[in-house]
C-alpha cells in the first residue's frame, strides 16, 4: 500500500494513494496513524484501508509523514566511505574503519522542522560552495524499530563544510531544509525485496540542462536494516513515527554542486519519484 499526506479541507491528513488519486483517512496525520497502529495492535495497511474514505481525491502528495526524529546512517555504501576517506586524505581511512566495523555511523538528521516534501525547496547553505544531494532508501519506524515502510531521503548536504574537518558534519548535515522526503510510503509488505531496489538519481540545471546523473541498487547496501535499527535504538528510545535514512550509495562530486534552481529527482520504481528544486537558505 501507498500511503502518505494530502491536504484535505484545509487539513495535513494521511491518504492511501491510489490509481488516479488519494484516498483521506480523516482526523488523522500519518504518525497519527502509525500510533494508532501501534496501539490497537492492527497492521498499518489494515487499519489505513478500514479508515480511508471510498472516494479518491484528486490530491497532490506532501512530505508523506512529520517526523517526530529522521536519523541518518553514513558510510553504508562502499562508494560513499572511499570518495569521502579520498577528500580528506585520510591516511588512517576513517571512513572505511566505520564501512568495515560493526558499529554503523549514524547522526542525528533533525525533525519534521528541517524537511520537505515533494516539489519543496531543499536548502544549500549560503556558507557552503559544495552542497551535494545523498539520494538514500529510508525506514519510517513503528515503535522498538519496527519498519512499517520505506520512503526516499534526499540526506542533502554541505560536503565543503564536512570536509574541512569532519566535527564539523552536523553543521554540514543539519540546517533548514535539508531533509527531503517522499513522495510516498510504501507498507513493508509491498516494497518486494528492498536489498535489490535499483536507485536513480538526476541533477537538471535551471535551463533543463543534465549536471549529473547516477545510479545504485540497494543490493550494495553493506548493512541488514536490522543491524542499522538495532544500533539506533541502543540506550536511545527513538519514537514510533521516525525516519532512519540508509546512507547513500550515488556520489555527486564537486563539478555538480547543487546550485539555485537546479531540481534533483531521485527514483526507485516501487516507491516513485522524489523531486526538489535547490534554493539558498540563511
Ligand atoms: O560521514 C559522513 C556522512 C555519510 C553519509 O551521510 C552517507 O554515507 O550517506
Ligand atoms: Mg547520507
Amino acid at each position: 500500500m501507498r500511503l502518505g499526506q494530502i491536504r484535505f479541507h484545509h487539513e495535513i491528513t494521511a491518504a492511501v494513494f491510489v490509481e488516479g488519486g488519494a484516498r483521506p483517512i480523516p482526523g488523522h496525520t500519518m504518525a497519527d496513524l502509525i500510533h494508532r497502529s501501534e496501539k490497537e495492535g492492527i497492521p498499518l495497511q489494515e487499519l489505513a484501508a478500514q479508515l480511508a474514505i471510498r472516494h479518491a481525491e484528486t490530491a497532490e502528495a506532501l512530505l508523506p509523514i512529520h517526523p517526530a526524529e529522521v536519523w541518518a546512517c553514513g558510510c553504508t555504501y562502499e562508494m560513499s566511505a572511499s570518495f569521502r576517506d579520498a577528500e580528506h586524505g585520510t591516511r588512517e581511512g576513517m571512513y572505511a574503519y566505520v564501512y568495515r566495523e560493526p558499529r554503523p555511523e549514524i547522526f542525528f538528521k533533525g525533525t519534521a522542522r528541517v524537511c520537505v516534501g515533494p516539489g519543496q525547496a531543499i536548502g544549500i547553505r549560503a556558507d557552503s560552495q559544495f552542497t551535494a544531494p545523498e539520494p538514500e532508501l529510508a525506514l519510517v519506524l513503528g515503535s522498538q524499530g519496527r519498519i512499517v515502510g520505506y520512503t526516499l531521503c534526499n540526506d542533502v548536504s554541505a560536503w565543503d563544510i564536512e570536509r574541512e574537518n569532519a566535527l564539523y558534519l552536523p553543521q554540514s548535515k543539519v540546517y533548514a531544509a535539508c531533509c527531503a522526503l517522499g513522495p510516498v510510503i510504501v507498507t513493508a509488505d509491498d516494497v518486494g525485496d528492498p536489498y535489490h531496489l535499483y536507485m536513480t538519481c538526476t541533477v537538471t540545471r535551471p535551463d533543463g540542462g543534465v549536471k549529473f546523473s547516477g545510479s545504485v541498487s540497494t543490493a550494495r547496501l553493506h548493512r541488514k536494516f536490522e543491524q542499522l535499527t538495532e544500533y539506533l535504538l541502543r540506550a536511545n528510545p527513538v519514537p514510533a513515527a521516525s525516519v532512519l535514512s540508509t546512507g547513500t550509495g550515488i556520489i555527486v562530486t564537486e563539478e555538480a554542486a547543487l546550485g539555485p534552481g537546479d531540481v534533483v529527482s531521485i527514483r526507485v520504481a516501487e516507491i516513485g519519484e522524489l523531486s526538489n528544486p535547490a534554493a539558498v537558505v540563511g
